[in-house]
C-alpha cells in the first residue's frame, strides 16, 4: 500500500508533511490517467516550491471508473507517476495534490455541494471529448442529447458535466457567493468558449437570470495540454510495484514531455502553476491550440487508423512502419501549412519532435486507444486542416486518406469501435456495403462531424471517394506508398 514509506523510499516524506493542511480549491471532474499524469503531478509539484498548501484537489468520476475512485481512497489519494523517457530513464514521483477523491455517478449532491463551497475556486475538466455532449462541427450543446434532455428536465439531479456545472453556479448564485473559474484541459477546439456557450446556453433553458450571472461574472479560459499519458496497463503496475516494493493501484506512466498554455482569466485567482516548469499563462492560446490538435492529435489519429489496420498495437510500432512514418510527415507538414504561429515557432522541428515522442517504444500507447471517439476527433484535428486547404485550393491528400482509413475503420464488420456515434458509424457502413462512393457521401451527412459545407463541397467528395478506392485497390501499404509518391 503507498504510504509515507513510499514517500521516504522516494526521497520525499517532506511532501507529506502538513498534508492534512493542503485545502482544496480545485474540483475537477474526470479523474482518469491524464488528469493525474499532468494537473494534479503539476498542482503537487507548484504546492512543492511555492510552500503553498492552498490548491489541493477534489477529484471525482461522474461516469464510470468507479474502481479507481476505490483504489485511489485506500492509499489515502496518493499515487505515482512515472515519467518514462525515450532512454528507458525512469523518474517516479509521489502525488500528493489530491486530497479528496469521488464517485459522483449514482449520488451527484456531495459533488456538487463541494462545487458550491467558495474555497472551491476553480473546476478543472478531463472528461473527454464526448463529455461536452455538443456538435463537434459547431461546437453547440447538443439539445437533443438524451442526457442533455434528462438533465433540462431534472437540473437539480444532473447527469453531465455541463448540468452538474450550472446546477453548482446555481447554488453559488444563491448562497450570494462568486463563481468559479471553469478551466477545461480536453483535446477540443476552443475549449474554454465552447464550455461557456454550452453552460450557457443550459443555463439559459433552465434559468434566465442565471444564465446573464454567469455570462458576467463566470471565467472560461481556454488552455493547450500535451503530455502523452497511455492508460496504465498491468505491466505498468507491475513495474512500479517492482520499483517501489509496494502496490499502486492508481499509477500513471507518460513520457517526460509536458506543456500546459493557459489563457490567463480566473475570477476567483489561481495558482501559479508557473512556477513549475511546462506551464505558460498566455493572452490568447489560438495559435498553440491548432498546432497541437492539427499537428500532433492529426498525426495521432492518422497512426491510430492506419496503424491498426496495418496490425500495429502501438504508436510506436505503427511509427517504425517506414511508409506510414513518411506519410505522417506529409500530414504534419500540411497541417503545418495551415498554421499561423509567431515567426519564432519552428514547425518543422516541432514535427521531428512529435516523430521521436511517438517512437518512444518504453511507452505502450495503444493505437485502439486513440483511435476511440474518432467521431469527436477528427473535425478539430482533420477537418479545420482540410477546410483550410479548400479554401486555398491545396493540396490535402494525406488527410483525405486518413478519411479514407478512419471511414474503413469503423466499417470494419470485425471491429467493436468505441465511440458515441458507433451505432450511427456501423448504419451507415452497412447501409452500403458493395458501394464505396455511396457509403463515403452517407458517412458525410453524419452532421456533428462534417458540418454544413464539406459534404456539399465536390472537391471534398471527389478527393475523399478517390482516396477510398485507392485504399481499397491498393491495400495499406500501396496506398501509403501511392500517396508518398505521388504528393
Ligand atoms: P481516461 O480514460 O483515463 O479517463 C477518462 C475520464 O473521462 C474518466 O475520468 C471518465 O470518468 C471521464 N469521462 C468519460 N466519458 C465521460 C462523460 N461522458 N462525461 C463525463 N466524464 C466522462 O482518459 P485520459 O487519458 O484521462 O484522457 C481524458 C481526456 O484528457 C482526453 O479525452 C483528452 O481530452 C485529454 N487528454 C488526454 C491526454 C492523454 O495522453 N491521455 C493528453 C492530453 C489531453
Ligand atoms: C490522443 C491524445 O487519445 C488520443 O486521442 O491523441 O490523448 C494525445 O495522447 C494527447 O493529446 C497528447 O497530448
Amino acid at each position: 500500500m503507498l504510504n509515507t514509506t513510499t514517500a521516504e523510499k522516494l526521497e520525499v516524506s517532506y511532501r507529506l508533511s502538513g498534508r492534512e493542511a493542503i485545502q482544496p480549491a480545485i474540483v475537477h471532474l474526470g479523474l482518469g490517467a491524464f488528469h493525474r499524469g499532468h494537473l494534479a503531478l503539476i498542482s503537487d509539484e507548484f504546492m512543492a516550491v511555492s510552500g503553498q498548501r492552498n490548491w489541493g484537489i477534489t477529484s471525482a468520476n461522474i461516469l464510470g471508473d468507479k474502481t479507481l475512485v476505490e483504489n485511489l481512497q485506500a492509499q489515502d489519494n496518493l499515487y505515482t507517476v512515472t515519467e518514462i523517457h525515450p532512454d528507458g530513464h525512469r523518474e517516479c514521483k509521489l502525488v500528493s495534490s489530491i486530497v479528496n477523491s469521488l464517485h459522483a455517478e449514482d449520488d451527484r449532491l456531495p459533488l456538487i455541494e463541494k462545487m458550491s463551497e467558495e474555497d472551491t475556486r476553480i473546476v478543472t475538466l478531463t472528461i473527454t471529448e464526448k463529455g461536452y455532449c455538443t456538435n463537434m462541427a459547431t461546437g453547440e450543446l447538443l439539445l437533443d442529447h438524451p442526457l442533455i434532455v434528462h438533465d433540462l428536465a431534472n437540473p437539480e439531479h444532473p447527469k453531465t458535466a455541463i448540468g452538474i456545472l450550472v446546477a453548482a453556479l446555481a447554488a453559488r448564485r444563491a448562497a450570494g457567493i462568486k463563481p468559479f473559474t471553469v478551466l477545461s484541459c480536453d483535446n477540443i477546439p476552443d475549449n474554454g468558449k465552447r464550455t461557456r456557450n454550452a453552460v450557457l446556453l443550459f443555463a439559459t433553458a433552465v434559468n434566465d437570470d442565471l444564465a446573464h450571472w454567469i455570462d458576467e461574472q463566470c471565467t472560461f479560459p481556454s488552455a493547450v495540454v500535451d503530455r502523452i499519458v497511455p492508460a496504465t496497463t498491468q505491466e505498468d503496475l507491475q513495474m512500479v510495484k517492482n520499483k517501489l516494493g509496494v502496490e499502486d493501484k492508481a499509477a500513471v506512466v507518460c513520457e517526460g514531455f509536458r506543456q500546459w498554455i493557459i489563457e490567463d482569466n480566473f475570477v476567483m485567482g489561481r495558482p501559479d502553476w508557473d512556477d513549475v516548469p511546462g506551464v505558460t499563462f498566455v493572452e490568447d492560446v489560438r495559435p498553440y491550440k491548432e498546432m497541437k490538435l492539427r499537428m500532433h492529435n492529426g498525426a495521432h489519429s492518422f497512426l491510430a487508423y492506419f496503424g491498426s489496420l496495418g496490425h500495429h498495437t502501438t504508436i510506436s510500432e505503427a511509427v517504425s512502419d517506414p511508409e506510414l512514418r513518411k506519410a505522417t510527415q506529409k500530414l504534419m507538414k500540411c497541417a503545418a501549412e495551415t498554421l499561423d504561429v509567431p515567426a519564432y515557432q519552428n514547425l518543422q522541428a516541432y514535427s521531428e519532435q512529435l516523430l521521436q515522442r511517438f517512437a518512444n517504444t518504453e511507452l505502450a500507447h495503444k493505437t485502439s486507444q486513440i483511435a476511440m471517439d474518432g467521431s469527436q476527433k477528427i473535425t478539430q484535428r482533420w477537418l479545420e486542416t482540410i477546410c483550410w486547404h479548400l479554401d486555398h485550393n491545396s493540396s490535402y491528400a494525406p488527410l483525405a486518406l486518413g478519411l479514407a482509413a478512419w471511414m474503413k475503420y469503423v466499417s470494419d464488420p470485425d471491429t467493436v469501435i468505441e465511440d458515441p456515434m458507433a451505432a450511427e458509424l456501423k448504419l451507415t457502413a452497412e447501409t452500403y456495403p458493395n458501394n464505396l462512393e455511396a457509403r463515403t457521401k452517407a458517412f458525410f451527412k453524419l452532421h456533428s462531424i462534417f458540418g454544413d459545407y464539406l459534404p456539399i463541397d465536390e472537391r471534398f467528395v471527389r478527393e475523399v471517394t478517390i482516396a477510398c478506392r485507392i485504399l481499397e485497390r491498393r491495400g495499406v501499404q500501396g496506398a501509403l506508398h501511392y500517396m508518398n509518391e505521388n504528393f
